[in-house]
């Protein structure tokens, strides 16, 4: 095998990791916008009217009408913020409870979801009031009672940027990251700063990624998808989280397109390989 049919070969692999590298971003670049466009829409109709102007199944119809415009999405979920004090007249105007996510005192994880207690005393909750269909299961609960989404919640709130989980099990069971935009009462300036940005926030809308599906679907689209085998990884931490592709096995050739998803605290790699040695 001659050095100019590896180069070659070496190079084919290269165009085809970043094309779908590139595809894979673009199509979670719209999906953000248009999550952004989904809190100012929260914000307009829900926070600045009185009484509000949407309900669960308004908010579930048009989410699911505007689908379309969120291609890596499976869902989308908003939360509003409620003090402890405020809470007991929030319970009784909602006709349901604040629950905890992953409450048993033996919970391991979302499996045990389904025996979620009511929360204890917080300073300040986050629970869902509205969700698409699909994800209805996670009304009424506290998104600041799972470590993942609380620590989105928390830095989308001071940053006013769109802000990423590493992948983790979602309630549903399925893997998944949360993107999260935080819904201000007003605007704060551009330049406001953390603290100004957490007194005026007021809810949080999440977009629901369902990683495995949604990229599988996408690659999908491409040809040649069978010659090569593509993994998506969360490099954010020394250990690398997979979020999409099976076993990363195999020597040989292989290469690592970087990916852009646009939190600049988060670092993602896709790397592919040929699935036939030459
Ligand atoms: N949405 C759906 N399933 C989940 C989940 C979640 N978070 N967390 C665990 N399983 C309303 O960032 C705000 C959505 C959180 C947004």
């Amino acid at each position: 095998f001659n050095s100019s049919a590896v180069e070659k070969r070496r190079d084919s692999l290269a165009s085809m990791c970043d094309e779908r590298a590139r595809m894979l971003q673009d199509q979670f670049n719209v999906s953000m916008n248009h999550l952004q466009a989904l809190a100012i829409l929260v914000n307009t109709f829900h926070h600045s009217q009185s009484p509000s102007a949407i309900t669960q199944a308004t908010f579930a119809r048009y989410a699911e009408r505007t689908a379309f415009e969120r291609p890596l999405t499976s869902g989308v979920a908003y939360a509003v913020r409620v003090t402890h004090a405020e809470r007991d007249q929030f319970e009784r105007q909602q006709g349901w409870s604040i629950k905890k996510m992953y409450s048993s005192p033996n919970s391991q994880g979302p499996g045990d979801a389904a025996v979620a207690e009511i929360r204890g005393p917080a300073e300040e909750y986050a629970p869902v009031i509205f969700a698409q269909d699909a994800y209805m299961n996670v009304i009424s609960f506290d998104m600041l009672s799972g470590a993942d989404d609380r620590e989105n919640i928390i830095r989308a709130r001071e940053s006013g940027k769109g802000v990423l989980t590493a992948p983790f099990q979602l309630l549903n069971g399925r893997l998944g990251v949360i993107l999260t935009y935080s819904v201000y009462k007003s605007e704060p300036p551009a330049n406001a700063g953390q603290q100004e940005r957490i007194q005026a926030a007021v809810g949080y809308l999440g977009g629901i990624f369902d990683i495995e599906a949604l990229v599988d679907k996408l690659l999908h689209q491409l040809a040649g998808k069978q010659s090569i085998m593509v993994n998506v990884y969360d490099t954010t931490n020394e250990k690398p989280i997979s979020m999409y592709g099976s076993n990363d096995t195999g020597g040989g050739m292989y290469h690592n397109s970087t990916l852009n998803f646009g939190d600049p605290s988060r670092r993602h790699e896709m790397h592919c390989r040929f699935m036939q040695k030459p």
